[in-house]
């Protein structure tokens, strides 16, 4: 037992003594460069207690959470120290990100603390410090095969922030739908993006709308990774455009389910001329360094055409100063230094991804029959596949990223992303049901250290945070596994 209730576990934590009155005479003091992230602890606070914290970057209250960029080198860009005494909260990092993550600590601490109830908002006192295990920690959602708006996938983003993942991986285009607004090609959104799967009317983010998800994520400390689905899945865009055609004719629209039917034209050169200008402008709205170019199920093409078309992409990106990532089966072709490969198909095996690792990249683990959001999670789950198999909590809780695969060591894994496909699934509500608390697990299989954490241990952690989810009205699954209250 970690003996305190935050999730993903911290690499160290002891009770202090005492506890941390927090009411209305509580003022958050933060340097200059962390007010906004002391404007997030006060937000987050308010529905929790009922209390406003006023925040400034003055001394004066007797009673304080002092929020700090002080914090030592080792802390690295993501950690944090915090200590909750009866004299004060004092948290501090090294970096901005760092006391992102902490607030979210200190969170959960205080909904533990209302959840004991008793009125007053005491919390108990604790000294922890804490950093991430990998760099990647990501979520992804399609909003391809459903669109989802703006204001949903903010949503998803405060449901994966609240568990510290850094990654917001956007599935942007697929056979069912073409999502984001290209200034040269503008077909791709008039046609591209009016299909989804089973018929309704999709949608598409124009250029705003997208810096509006970079900077909502930006402020969560999460980097949006875009992903541009070629040379597979990508009917959308050979609907819209005639000439991306091998026969010159537009592709009919699809709104149906099949996978790996659809291929972009290798050999002809509008194709590569469309991808600079779409990978083009995709980079140059998104300020993180890596593109996302896809590269999986492209079944209809030779192994030679997959391999020049996906070395010719990786090129393209790499000369607009980006790093690329593809799901495993780029390493079916060459891979430029710095691709990073996304393993998936657990169905496959893991050759591909020791493979990659082999000839020097790394690796992020999607596992599907652990971190895909889309698997049902038994046989009463009425949404989602299971072609991976059933995925409960415990399964996407209990593995580790450094045994999972012979052949690919702690080093070479960059980190670990949850995916949520979305054939199945439409509406926000749904995508909670899918992704809480499978979400929650993944993240603490990317944030924890090993030894840290358990599934005995964690699966009471998780029960801890129900009435929380409940006050944020997350419509989780309640998991069997789970001992909820
Ligand atoms: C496989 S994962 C796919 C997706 C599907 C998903 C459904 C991957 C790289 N390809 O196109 O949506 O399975 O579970």
């Amino acid at each position: 037992m970690i003996g305190i209730e935050v999730v993903p576990a911290p690499v160290s934590a002891d009770a202090g003594g005492g506890s941390f009155v927090l009411d209305e005479s509580t003022q958050i003091r933060a340097d200059q460069a962390a007010i906004p992230v002391a404007e997030h602890l006060a937000d987050a606070v308010r529905p929790l207690t009922g209390v406003a914290l006023t925040v400034s970057s003055e001394p004066g209250a007797s009673s304080e959470i002092a929020l700090r960029l002080d914090g030592a080198d080792r802390l690295g860009a993501e950690g944090y120290e915090l200590d909750v005494t009866p004299d004060g909260v004092v948290l501090r990092a090294h970096e901005p990100a760092g006391l992102f993550h902490g607030v979210q600590t200190f969170g959960q601490l205080v909904q533990a603390s209302v959840a004991r109830g008793g009125g007053r908002c005491e919390v108990a006192g604790a000294r922890i410090s804490d950093r991430p295990r990998f760099a990647w920690r990501g979520a992804m959602l399609d909003v391809a095969r459903h669109f989802f708006s703006v204001g949903e996938v903010k949503r998803f983003i405060d449901l994966a922030a609240l568990y510290k993942l850094n990654v917001l991986h956007l599935h942007l285009t697929d056979d069912q739908g073409w999502r984001i607004a290209i200034d040269g090609w503008p077909e791709l959104t008039r046609i591209g993006a009016s299909t989804e799967v089973g018929g309704g009317s999709g949608g598409f983010y124009t250029k705003a709308d997208y810096a509006d998800l970079v900077r909502y994520a930006a402020a969560r400390y999460m980097t949006v990774v875009p992903e541009i689905d070629v040379p597979g899945h990508s009917n959308a865009a050979l609907a819209s455009y005639p000439e991306l055609n091998c026969d010159g004719n537009a592709a009919a629209p699809f709104t149906g389910t099949e996978v790996g039917f659809s291929a972009l034209c290798v050999d002809k050169p509008v194709t590569y001329a469309f991808l600079e200008d779409v990978l083009g402008e995709i980079a140059a709205m998104t300020p993180g360094p890596f593109l996302h170019i896809g590269g999986d199920e492209a079944q209809t093409m030779t192994d030679e055409d997959y391999a020049a078309f996906t070395e010719r992409v990786q090129k393209i990106v790499a000369a607009i100063g980006k790093r690329s990532v593809g799901w495993q089966e780029l390493t079916a072709g060459p891979l430029e230094r710095g691709t990073v490969v996304q393993y998936w198909n657990t169905g496959a095996g893991p050759a591909q991804a020791v493979e990659a690792v082999r000839r020097g990249a790394q690796v992020i683990l999607s596992p599907a029959d652990r971190a895909y959001l889309d698997m049902k999670y038994d046989g009463s789950t009425e949404l989602g596949y299971d072609w991976a198999g059933y995925v409960d909590v415990r399964d996407a809780y209990d593995w580790d990223p450094a045994t999972l695969i012979d052949g690919v060591e702690e080093a070479d894994v960059l980190g670990v992303e949850a995916a949520l496909w979305t054939e199945t699934v439409a509406e926000i509500g749904d995508v909670e049901t899918m992704a809480y608390p499978r979400l929650p697990a993944i993240a603490e299989v990317a944030w924890s250290p090993s030894g840290r954490r358990g599934w005995a241990d964690f699966r009471l952690r998780l029960a801890a945070q129900e009435t929380w989810w409940a006050a944020m009205g997350i419509r989780f699954h309640r998991s069997p596994q789970v001992p909820w209250r």
